[in-house]
């Protein structure tokens, strides 16, 4: 929906928040009217000097970013973009990736974030879903051709005209470094800071993962609360050592917090400890954010001295988030780094509980915090939506400033998805400590959180079923030492099974991310129901008992 002067542009098919919430949002001074592209501006002039990002070879100062960011929404526009469009964002930790959003926010373009790791599956149903007009990927070797899933996306969504990389372009693609220099008719946008600024996959729960309208007041909020709680400043030096452009690294505090404050973002290439102990030593970063496999991964490399001796005293917080962090590994964050461990349960609908730096150290290491803001509505409830008694477990409802009242374009879903009252129904079961934190205690819905990648069992199910020998398929969570859970199929054939690899081989070539590949494959008669019908998981679980892949 690209604006014209008598049409100004705006996004249909998301959830407003009701005027008497916003208007409360905007009196208690948490939606202060601040647009992304203004945002950066502002920051720009106060730090103008003080290095915003560090990437590779690259090193930009807020100032540089922002004049890349003018220079780029005047070559996007150039490429015939315009205000109102959605833009998939497909890029890796680079300061490309910042320089390409915030030249969106300036043209008034909707960045559409993807995870590297997404495929042909999941791009297409973004891109088709959003209706967006470009598709930017990287050129760069990445293990993965991202340029030739790019063709099969543009051929099957027909408003994809545009496909920009960064790096070499395949044929008929267009180069990001040729909409950087020189300059056209641009005027940064000035969009309404109650619309929506960008979309955010969900880990999702259905057959199709649902897309996360953010506005710009409701974003930015809860990224300034953040970096306040998080006690970001100048001197933060940030590792986005997670993919930048999930929520976590992207805002909890993560890059857009550090940006607030006037710090520095480190972009890390990859989690694994090789690079990004090595780069907390030499960029002597302060705060950084991981998963907790990747959390594990870090201590047993300092613990061992895998790494070699890495100088790290320069950290002062880790950040742990995404999924059920072990409280014996939580344990062990401060004595083998020598920082503070805060823990993250948040999620890409909006609600962000932190533990705070006054906690005592038990509250820190048993439990996942509490909200930002004063605002956020919390309930625990049982099945039938009655609180349950203070400090028993049961299901998490909430609503407040900067979580979503609705998913894009899906009315059929946000009623089951949200109360009537529009709190959002987060699948999550908790309960609350005596410190007035949250304890995540489990879960309702029938998502696979494999160390902090959700897998939406019934999205996994669908392509199962479309194989020829499959009559019937479940996908659950199994255990997992290292990841926390990972994924088995259990899969009814029609006659004679298929072979296990022949079956995964037909899942990679629907174009599903990686992650989201079953770990196992169990073939078994018939699938157990449950008194009401649905597919018994729970016996499902009980009754696979093999350990090891299947890849
Ligand atoms: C973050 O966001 P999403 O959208 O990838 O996943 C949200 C879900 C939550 O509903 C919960 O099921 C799970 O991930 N989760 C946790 C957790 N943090 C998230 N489960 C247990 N313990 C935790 N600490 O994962 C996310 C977004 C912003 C900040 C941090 C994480």
């Amino acid at each position: 929906m690209t604006g014209t002067a008598d049409r100004p542009p705006h996004l249909d098919g998301w959830v407003p928040y009701p005027p008497e919430f916003a208007a409360a949002y905007r009196e208690a001074g948490y939606w202060t009217g601040e647009t992304f592209g203004a945002f950066l501006r502002e920051r720009a002039r106060r730090f103008a000097d003080r290095t915003a990002v560090v990437a590779g070879g690259d090193r930009w100062t807020y100032a540089e970013l922002d004049a890349r960011a003018d220079a780029l929404a005047a070559g996007l526009a150039r490429l015939g973009l315009a205000e109102g469009d959605r833009v998939v964002v497909q890029l890796p930790n680079t300061a490309a990736l910042l320089e390409t959003v915030f030249g969106l926010f300036r043209l008034g373009a909707l960045p559409v974030y993807a995870l590297p790791a997404h495929r042909r599956s999941e791009v297409v149903h973004m891109a088709a879903t959003t209706g967006a007009a470009a598709l930017v990927i990287p050129g760069s070797p990445t293990g993965f051709d991202h340029r030739g899933m790019a063709e099969e996306v543009r051929a099957a969504v027909p408003s994809l005209t545009h496909v920009v990389v960064d790096g070499d372009p395949g044929p008929g693609q267009v180069p990001l470094d040729s909409l950087r220099s020189g300059h056209g008719p641009f005027t940064p946008a000035e969009p309404d800071p109650g619309g929506v600024a960008f979309l955010q996959l969900s880990g999702g729960t259905t057959g199709l993962p649902k897309l996360i309208p953010r506005t710009h007041d409701d974003y930015l909020y809860s990224v300034r609360a953040s970096a306040d709680i998080c006690g970001l400043d100048t001197g933060t030096v940030y590792l986005a050592a997670l993919p930048a452009t999930h929520n976590f690294p992207m805002s909890s505090p993560g890059f857009l917090g550090v940006l607030h404050a006037g710090g520095t973002v480190v972009m890390s290439p990859d989690p694994g400890p090789g690079t990004a102990l090595a780069l907390i030593e030499a960029e002597r970063v302060t705060h950084t954010a991981v998963v907790p496999p990747v959390a594990r991964l870090w201590l047993d490399a300092v613990e061992h001295g895998s790494q070699g001796t890495r100088d790290l005293s320069s950290l002062r917080v880790l950040q742990v988030g995404g999924a059920a962090f072990a409280e014996e590994t939580a344990r062990r964050v401060t004595p083998v780094l020598g920082c503070s461990l805060q823990q993250v349960f948040g999620m890409a609908e909006g609600l962000v509980n932190y533990t705070r730096a006054d906690d005592p150290d038990d509250v820190v290491t048993t439990t996942q915090g509490r909200p930002i803001s004063p605002h956020d509505e919390i309930r625990i409830v049982d099945d039938q939506d009655r609180p349950v008694p203070e400090g028993e477990s049961g299901h998490l409802l909430t609503r407040g400033p900067y979580t979503i009242r609705g998913y894009y374009r899906a009315p059929e879903h946000n009623a089951t998805a949200f109360t009537p009252g529009g709190f959002y129904r987060t699948g999550d079961i908790v309960r609350r400590h005596p410190s007035g934190n949250l304890v995540v205690t489990g879960r309702a819905k029938e998502q696979i959180n494999r160390g902090g990648e959700k897998i939406a069992a019934a999205e996994v199910e669908n392509h199962v079923l479309a194989h020829p020998a499959v009559r019937d398929a479940a996908v659950a969570a199994v255990p997992d030492p290292f990841l926390g859970e990972r994924t088995c199929a259990y899969v009814v054939p029609r006659g004679q099974a298929p072979a296990r690899s022949e079956l995964l081989a037909f899942l990679r070539g629907r174009g599903l991310a990686a992650y989201k590949i079953p770990d196992l494959v169990e073939f078994v008669e018939e699938l157990p129901s449950t008194a009401v019908g649905k597919v018994a998981k729970r016996d499902l679980r009980a009754a696979s008992t093999r350990p090891g892949s299947d890849h």
